[in-house]
């Protein structure tokens, strides 16, 4: 059975189980900023965690276009204070979104089981940050850097093309002594790529599973689903759902969503289906 080693906890992946977002930045626009500080981010962990997320994914920093560079200092106030008080209450794995060094060193230090980099250790550092910390990975796959990805995003095979990126960054972190055991990929939704390209990415998801790593994905609330149906951020959870379950269906492992309660009856529902109650 696949299982994940995330710090003093174990995950197991018998089953897809949810990543809940917990926003820290105070520009976030999918929640209007409004679990920012360290009580509020508390609060939301706890509703969270008791309708059935598996992960808390704490991120600082913003991915959108347009947002404003967070600091390393401001990066570490934002997100520290949050896992601490999560770790010290609530029996969960936390999830750090980042892609800073120091950012993962404290992090580790807090109390978070498991680092999900946007930029796939990229960054100068962030390899050996992430190899002494002990915990798991997930690398993301983008084209580009957040302010531009979505200019021109091209391919000659999306899934090809992700696949060997990926490929590349578990050769770079085995080389820094993060172990495959340790990994996780994710295609990265929404991160240059146009609607043609995430739609062909969900179909052929499972073309991802080769490398027998677990899967992460997040499709939550993102574009994509404006792009096709013109629904406003707070109006995308049935199409939310019906991404999640397909993207299960494909052998998706880990589902990182804002609406936990909902999409784990997805998940939970499908999978009786697939594989028996
Ligand atoms: C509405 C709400 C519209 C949210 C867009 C968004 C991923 C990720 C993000 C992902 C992994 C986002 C940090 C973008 N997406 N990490 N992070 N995979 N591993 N946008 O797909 O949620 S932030």
């Amino acid at each position: 059975m696949k299982t994940l080693q995330c710090g003093a906890r174990t995950l197991t992946l018998s089953a897809p189980v949810v990543m809940g977002v917990l926003n820290v930045t105070p520009d976030s626009f999918s929640d209007g900023g409004r679990f920012t500080g360290r009580d509020a981010a508390l609060q939301q962990a706890r509703q969270m965690h008791a309708d059935g997320a598996a992960i808390i994914d704490v991120g600082g920093e913003s991915t959108r276009p347009g947002a404003l560079p967070v600091s390393e200092q401001e990066e570490l106030d934002r997100v520290i204070p949050v896992v601490e008080a999560i770790a010290a209450e609530l029996d969960t794995i936390i999830s750090l979104d980042t892609s800073t060094p120091v950012v993962i060193r404290e992090g580790a230090r807090a109390g978070a089981g498991l680092i999900n980099d946007v930029r796939a250790l990229q960054r100068p550092g962030a390899l050996d940050a992430a190899a002494l910390s002990g915990l798991p990975v997930c690398l993301m796959h983008m084209q580009g850097e957040p302010d531009t990805m979505q200019q021109a995003p091209r391919y000659d095979d999306v899934v090809a093309d992700v696949l060997g990126f990926l490929r590349a960054r578990v050769q770079a972190c085995e080389a820094a002594g993060i172990g495959r055991e340790r990994l996780l990929l994710d295609p990265g939704f929404g991160f240059g790529k146009t609607l043609a390209h995430n739609l062909r990415l969900l179909r052929e998801l499972d073309r991802l599973t080769i490398e027998g790593l677990p899967l992460l994905v997040g499709m939550s609330r993102k574009s994509m689903i404006a792009k096709v149906l013109g629904r406003e951020v707070d109006e995308r959870l049935p199409a939310s759902l019906a991404l999640a379950v397909m993207a299960a269906e494909r052998g998706a492992d880990i589902l990182r969503v804002h609406d936990v309660r909902e999409t784990s009856d997805a998940l939970r529902m499908a999978h009786a289906v697939l594989h028996g109650a």
